[in-house]
């Protein structure tokens, strides 16, 4: 008892204590807690182990205990409830070693170091992210892909940032070296005038011969530098993959990321990621995590880049377990790697392997270490690398003259490099918007997207109706009810329907469609109710998924309260299931600025950088209702810069039909570019923004609404979305007659051919204005002005907006209302300004 106690209490004292004989369990529990804390991990001894007080014990029990959990391998685990999984690991720490194919992983190291030695030999001054220091990495794939063949793996989807990427991208992908080097050489500048992107971001594609023969396609995800903006796409990607799989997708298709330590620990996006794990609408069966762990950023040390003692221990939010392992045990490294592929295959988890190394260079080769961090790098100087080190420990003598052979085979390569033919960087793909600019001839992609009245009929009696037995909430009933009547004509079909129509029409004719956002099953604004749950029992009934056999899927989501991280996904998502509609709706539009990261270096210049194609459709409610600051704007202005080269589509639709048309437009088309949708929110079930049934059954997405009220007009006030609607009402209480009100729902790419014709029916017009809700530094104003004059001619470009502020909007209701009616008393009653 007394020895117990002194176990339990010890942390005055350093002096170990002898555990009792039967106390074996007692014993290797608390090595199994806390022994990670005293593990051999750094191979350069800067991060000493703790001496945690609970383990401070001696005796048979506390040896074996020791070697299972303070060697080279500290595990993270005990913050898992499952026993299963606990007790699955314990076994494999505590059991036998398993045996490691050495000559292999020698090899492998040899080839990982020559590779970069060779690099820096022969492009000395160039950036290329050295993994010497964590050369293991190689091996350490190498076993995770051999175990995932063993277990029906088909391919391995991988993101990675710059630390080791082109070591990667040769020895994991598979790149010829020659490919890899000519990355290095002069390239024409002619074919990457203003697109392209640098060697150590390009996604990279191959195929793996396992060490039993299997193959494996590595799929290597393009990246952009924003650190860890790349982990949700991957397992977008990944999801993707598994959906068109079908059956047993989540185990062909691997996600592995590969993260820097800096970025792991400080990177929200990847928290967000990891959020995703066992959520159903996201997960992938397990993500398998290595962190390339250098203790170090770009100048700044682990102590400075985290709070806790690993970079690794964000991930112990979740029931996820963490290997840590010292880089330079190579063996190790490679039973971690078994390890924790086969936990992700047997429990469907997430796993992090945390391999602790160093960094041979600066943060690139450019960069001298020896400023910032002189005794670790006087350390890293005299330590000898891994290949030497490995090959003395496990006793092969012929280590040397392997690896002149692999010196000789990368210089050849080198050799070859300038005359490897570098693969043409595509500007654009052919045939998006052919014939469409100058609206010259018929757009060659514009698709039919109307649907027969009949069949509109048939679509709103099935999303209208639900099982006998089905207990309906009373507003849902209602407005089921309301929507039943807008399918026959009896009222008119708001925004709500119109989605639902749109989404019906696609997923009968096998389109299928996936959309998340926060609460979007519901919808924000009460506006979609796309799950009807019986208030009895809370059983679900999705109406889109019965309107009729073999159709598509219509899976609509919840999300977790995330914007980057799940933007993130659904654009990866989107990138690998190009039949389906996969749609992302912001809460407000306002927050869709949190994911900044995914559209600027994705969704927008996706396709000048790396000729990646994505259809992903972001809906993000806008408009200015006295709702304060951040309910107000999603900054069209941001969307608006981001347009060049036709490289998305940037919308506002100003009625229920002309959404409905939009969707359809966007699945049907046979090419795929992302497009942004400015929704309603207030105006979704306003009567002015509704349509007749015949507007479905006819028609198409019309880039500008013309004015056909107004037939012979002084003044043109041109704008998008809810001012539209307000002045039209305004102009009719005041019977004005003269002024023509003109919708433009398609900003980019402009609609330079509709509007010259919108122009030329108001031949009398003196004057065009252009009207917004936001301030004068913000909205379409900016972009508008100057194609505006472009085509006006002899009229006189007026605009009439909100005085430029740092915020988007007032916080007071009753200010918003004076701002309000000023803006369209100016533009009614004024010459505008
Ligand atoms: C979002 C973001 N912030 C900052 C940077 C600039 N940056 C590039 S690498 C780096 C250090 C990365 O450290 P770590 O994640 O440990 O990776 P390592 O380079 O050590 O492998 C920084 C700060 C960046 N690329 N992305
Ligand atoms: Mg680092």
């Amino acid at each position: 008892m007394a020895s117990r106690q002194s176990r339990i209490n010890s942390s005055s004292s350093s002096a170990l204590m002898e555990a009792p004989n039967g106390d074996r369990e007692r014993v290797l529990d608390a090595f199994r807690q806390w022994g990670y804390l005293e593990a051999d991990l750094d191979p350069l001894g800067f991060l000493q182990p703790v001496r945690h007080p609970d383990l401070q014990i001696e005796g048979e029990f506390a040896q074996e205990a020791r070697a299972a959990y303070c060697g080279t391998i500290g595990a993270e685990f005990m913050h898992i409830a499952d026993p299963n999984r606990r007790r699955w690991i314990q076994e494999r720490l505590e059991g036998p070693q398993e045996s490691v194919d050495q000559q292999r992983a020698l090899d492998l190291l040899i080839r990982a170091e020559f590779f970069e030695l060779v690099l820096q030999q022969r492009y000395l001054g160039t950036k290329r992210f050295s993994l010497e220091g964590v050369t293991a990495l190689i091996p350490l794939v190498d076993e995770i892909l051999e175990g995932a063949g063993q277990r029906g793996a088909v391919e391995l989807v991988m993101g990675m940032s710059h630390r080791g990427r082109l070591n990667v991208i040769a020895h994991v992908a598979k790149r010829a070296p020659e490919e890899v080097f000519a990355g290095f050489e002069d390239v024409d500048p002619r074919s990457v005038l203003g697109g392209g992107d640098v060697k150590y971001h390009m996604g990279a594609t191959g195929e793996y011969l396992t060490r039993s023969g299997a193959k494996i396609h590595i799929h290597l995800v393009s990246n952009p530098s924003h650190l860890e903006a790349v982990d949700p796409v991957t397992v977008g990607r990944t999801r993707a993959k598994q959906d068109r799989a079908g059956e047993g997708g989540s185990k062909k298709f691997l996600p592995l990321l590969v993260h820097g330590d800096g970025a792991f620990a400080g990177q929200g996006v990847f928290a967000e990621t990891l959020n995703l794990a066992d959520i159903p609408a996201y997960s992938v069966g397990g993500t398998v995590h290595v962190i390339v762990n250098n203790l170090i950023g770009f100048t700044t040390v682990a102590q400075e880049l985290h709070s806790s003692r690993f970079a690794a221990q964000l991930a112990r939010r979740q029931s996820v377990p963490i290997f840590h392992v010292n880089a330079e045990d190579v063996d190790a490294v490679v039973r971690v790697g078994r390890m924790a592929l086969e936990y992700r295959y047997t429990f469907g988890s997430d796993v992090v392997i945390d391999m602790i190394g160093y960094r041979r260079h600066g943060h690139s080769e450019v960069d001298d270490p020896t400023i910032t961090q002189p005794l670790l790098y006087k350390a890293i100087a005299e330590h000898p690398r891994l290949w030497e080190i490995y090959a003395e420990d496990v006793g092969i003598t012929d280590a040397k003259t392997r690896a002149d052979a692999v010196k000789a085979e990368f210089e050849a390569a080198q050799g070859r490099a300038k005359s490897v033919r570098k693969k043409p960087v595509l500007r654009q793909l052919p045939g998006y918007w052919n014939d469409y600019k100058g609206g010259r001839h018929k757009p060659q992609y514009e698709v039919e997207t109307a649907v027969p009245a009949d069949e509109l009929l048939e679509l709103s009696q099935r999303l209208t109706t639900y099982p006998a037995a089905f207990h309906i909430h009373p507003k849902v009933k209602k407005l089921l009810e309301q929507r039943a009547e807008m399918g026959t004509s009896k009222r008119p079909v708001d925004y709500g329907m119109a989605e639902a129509l749109a989404f019906a029409s696609l997923v009968k004719n096998h389109t299928a469609v996936r959309l998340s956002g926060q609460d979007s099953r519901r919808g924000t604004f009460n506006q979609r109710h796309s799950v009807l749950l019986d208030i009895e029992n809370e059983q679900e009934y999705v109406p889109l998924e019965h309107i009729s056999d073999g159709q598509a899927h219509c899976r609509i989501y919840n999300s977790t309260l995330s914007e980057a991280g799940v933007l993130g996904f659904e654009y990866g998502y989107s990138r690998d299931y190009p039949e389906t509609l996969v749609l992302w709706e912001a809460q407000f539009g306002d927050f869709a600025n949190v994911a900044q990261a995914i559209i600027d270096q994705f969704i927008v210049a996706g396709e000048a950088k790396w000729n990646l194609l994505s259809g992903l459709v972001l809906l993000l409610p806008h408009g200015y209702e006295g709702q304060g600051p951040e309910h107000s704007s999603a900054r069209i202005e941001r969307f608006l810069q981001l347009a060049a080269q036709d490289n998305f589509q940037v919308t506002q639709p100003s009625t229920a039909a002309q959404y409905f048309h939009l969707l359809r437009r966007q699945a049907l088309r046979p090419w795929r570019k992302p497009l942004v949708v400015f929704t309603p929110k207030s105006m979704l079930r306003h009567p002015d923004a509704s349509s007749s049934i015949e507007e479905f059954s006819s028609g198409n997405f019309q880039r500008v609404r013309p004015d056909t009220e107004v037939t012979d007009s002084r003044r043109i006030l041109l704008c998008t979305g809810k001012i539209g609607h307000e002045l039209r009402v305004e102009r009719r209480k005041k019977k004005i007659n003269d002024i023509a009100i003109t919708f433009v729902e398609q900003m980019y790419p402009f609609p330079e051919a509709d509007l010259t014709a919108e122009l030329q029916r108001h031949p009398n017009a003196r004057e065009i204005v252009w009207v917004q809700e936001e301030p004068a530094n913000m909205g379409a104003l900016n972009y508008m002005l100057p194609r505006l004059r472009h085509l006006a001619g002899e009229k006189h470009v007026l605009s009439v907006k909100r005085s430029a502020s740092p915020s988007p909007a007032t916080g007071s209701a009753k200010a918003h209302d004076v701002e309000q009616k000023a803006l369209l008393s100016l533009a009614l009653t004024t010459n505008g300004h």
